[in-house]
Order: structure tokens, then sequence, then C-alpha cells
């Protein structure tokens, strides 16, 4: 098919407009400005190796790990694109500490939506040349239009997404993102810059056979995941399963949501939360999951209807195929029974 006949995401964009009701245009102008500035962090991120943005910043986030210099300007893109467009009333980001107050439109504070983002998830795998991403979230303000926004605009429940994404900065790059109404995947062209919708529709397979986890922790894991990685690696039935793990949460999904599989990152003896963040990383996850017919928990409850206490909180997260959550789910409980 040539590129002509391709739909683009900005049409695709302008064409969903209608699902939502009421729509101003406003969430579609949202949407672009995720585009565009989608656009700037992948020219920098394939630029990596030779221009001198690789390496750390010398600062350390709030999670107090060090923060490499490409995460700052993916963090600086993504601000200035929705802050100058107009398009959120807040920010939210892994990288800062606390979210931004953003007075747009001629009376202040008029956008309805707050965003939150994971502007460079995976970015210790920068240097290596290996894939990243950007993780996105957006929520309807829940305080007064006009007003200041306040922290109880992003301490949303995942249930309560108005849509969420990724971005994958892999050997080509993706955007891939749900409004509520499946999951839906478009693939820079680099040489026009235009985003086309490649994968549509996107869904899980049946069946899965791939588990992802940092198995360096193992000694470290609750016993109920123990046991789901010896179930995984049985040789009985359509097991032992491959064992896949980028270390890129994007990446990793990515490849789950094609090809059926599992990625887990539990809690482990110093960290009973995990590592992942339930705001900016996990509830987002869940979310693009469910929209493809698959499943997201912490173990043992759904994440999307966790009840956010503070913006940079942690949760455990098993995410991927129905079938596969739902078995490590069944062995977390029966750890929990011994007990
Ligand atoms: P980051 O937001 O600091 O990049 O951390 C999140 C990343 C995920 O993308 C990835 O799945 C995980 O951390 C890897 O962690 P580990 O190296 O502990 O396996
Ligand atoms: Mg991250």
């Amino acid at each position: 098919m040539s590129e002509n006949a391709l739909q683009t995401l900005g049409e695709f964009i302008i064409d969903k407009q209608d699902d939502f009701q009421y729509s101003t245009g406003e969430f579609s102008r949202l949407l672009s400005a995720i585009r565009l500035a989608s656009k700037v962090v992948n020219r920098d991120v394939n630029k990596a190796g030779i221009a001198d943005i690789v390496g750390h910043a010398g600062m350390t986030n709030i999670q107090g790990e060090q923060q490499q210099k490409l995460d700052v300007l993916a963090n600086d893109i993504f601000i200035t694109a929705l802050s100058q467009r107009e398009v959120v009333c807040g920010i939210a980001s892994e990288e800062s500490d606390d979210f931004i107050d953003i007075k747009c439109g001629p009376n202040g504070h008029l956008s309805k939506y707050v965003v939150l983002i994971d502007p460079l998830d995976g970015s210790s795998n920068i240097d290596v040349n290996v894939s990243v991403g950007t993780i996105f979230s957006i929520y309807r303000r829940v305080t007064e239009p006009g007003t200041p926004v306040q922290l109880e605009d992003f301490l949303q429940k995942g249930v309560d997404q108005v849509a969420a994404g990724y971005v994958v900065y892999g050997s080509s790059t993706m955007i891939v993102y749900t409004t509520g109404n499946g999951v839906n995947g478009f693939t820079l062209d680099p040489s026009l810059g235009t985003y086309y919708l490649s994968h549509p529709n996107m869904r899980f397979p049946e069946k899965g056979k791939i588990y992802s986890i940092n198995e360096g922790n193992y000694s470290k894991f609750p016993q109920g995941v123990k046991n789901y990685l010896k179930y995984c690696q049985m040789m009985e039935g359509d097991r032992p399963y491959t064992s896949r793990y980028i270390g890129s949460l994007v990446s990793d999904f990515h490849r789950n949501m094609i090809k059926g599989g599992i990625y887990i990152y539990p809690s482990y003896a110093n960290a009973p939360t995990g590592k992942l963040r339930l705001l900016y990383e996990c509830n987002p996850m869940a979310f693009l999951a469910e929209q493809a017919g698959g499943k997201a928990s912490d173990g043992f409850n759904r994440i999307m209807e966790l009840e956010p206490t503070e913006l940079h909180q942690r949760t455990p997260f098993f995410c991927g195929n129905t079938e596969m959550v739902e078995k490590a789910e069944e062995f977390m409980r029966i750890d929990v029974v011994k007990d």
C-alpha cells in the first residue's frame, strides 16, 4: 500500500474527535502536542551517539536515581510542547518533584486536562543503544476549571484515565495509544516525519509464551513469584515459556502485546512496593493492556482501581495476557494463604 493510502495519526485524531461528547477539539490538540514532542525527542534519541547528550546530567531525580541528560531533555521537550500550546492545565512528570500548574488561555487555567508523563522510560538503556520510551496518561481535572490545579487532579485512579499511551523509540519509532476504544499503533516514517496507522486495533494474542522479569533479583522475590517462575520454566504442555527482558518497560510491554507474554516487576526484599510508579508507568500501561484484551494487577488487585495517595507512589506490577496474569495471581494468593 502506498503512503498516500495510509491514514496518518493527524487524520486519525480528527476522525475520532467525535468519540468525545461535546468535543471542542481541545483533546485533539493535546494529542497533537504529544505527537509533536515525540518527534523532537525521537530526533534527539537518534542522534544521542553523536551529540554530546549521552551520559549523566549530574542531577538526581525525586526517586534518588541519577538522571541521564536525555531524561532532562525529554522532560523539557514534553513540558514545553504541552504548556506552550495551552492544551493542559497541569503536568506531573516522573522527572520532577512536584506537579506544574499551567496558566493557559486569556483567562488562565481554561484547559480541562492534566497529563502525567514518564518522558524517557528505561533511560539507563540509552548509552548502549537499546530502545527507550515515553509513557503518558491523561485525565480530566476534578477541581474547578479556571483555578490553579491541585494535587487531587493528579491523584486519580487509573479507571478515570481519558487516554494513555506510549512512544517506543526502537528500530522504528511508534506511538501507541488508547482513548478507551481499543489500542492503535502508528509508525513514524522518518523521511516524512509523519506517523501512519500501522497497527490498528492491537490485541494480545489469546495465548502468551513469554515472561519478562529481572531474574537477577530472584532471591529477593516473594515466594509466589518464585513459584510462578518455576511454573513458567516447567516442561509441561506449551511450557517452558521463553524469557525475554529488555529492561525498558515500554519495549517489553510492546513486544509482549504483539507476541503474547507477561511483564512482572514484583515487590522484593528491600522494596515492598517494587520499583515502578503507579501514576506514570503502571496506570497507563494497565489501561492499554486492558484495552488490548490483557490484564494488569499488583499481584492481588486490579492496578487501575488502586487509590493513589502520592505522586511518585510505586506498586508491584504484573501485566500482560489475561491468562498469564491470572495464573501469576493464583501463585501469589497461594503464597499468602500459606503465610
Ligand atoms: P526508569 O523510569 O528509571 O527508567 O525505570 C523504569 C525501568 C523500566 O522501564 C524497566 O522495566 C525497569 O525500570 C528495569 O528495572 P531493572 O533494571 O531493575 O530491571
Ligand atoms: Mg520510568
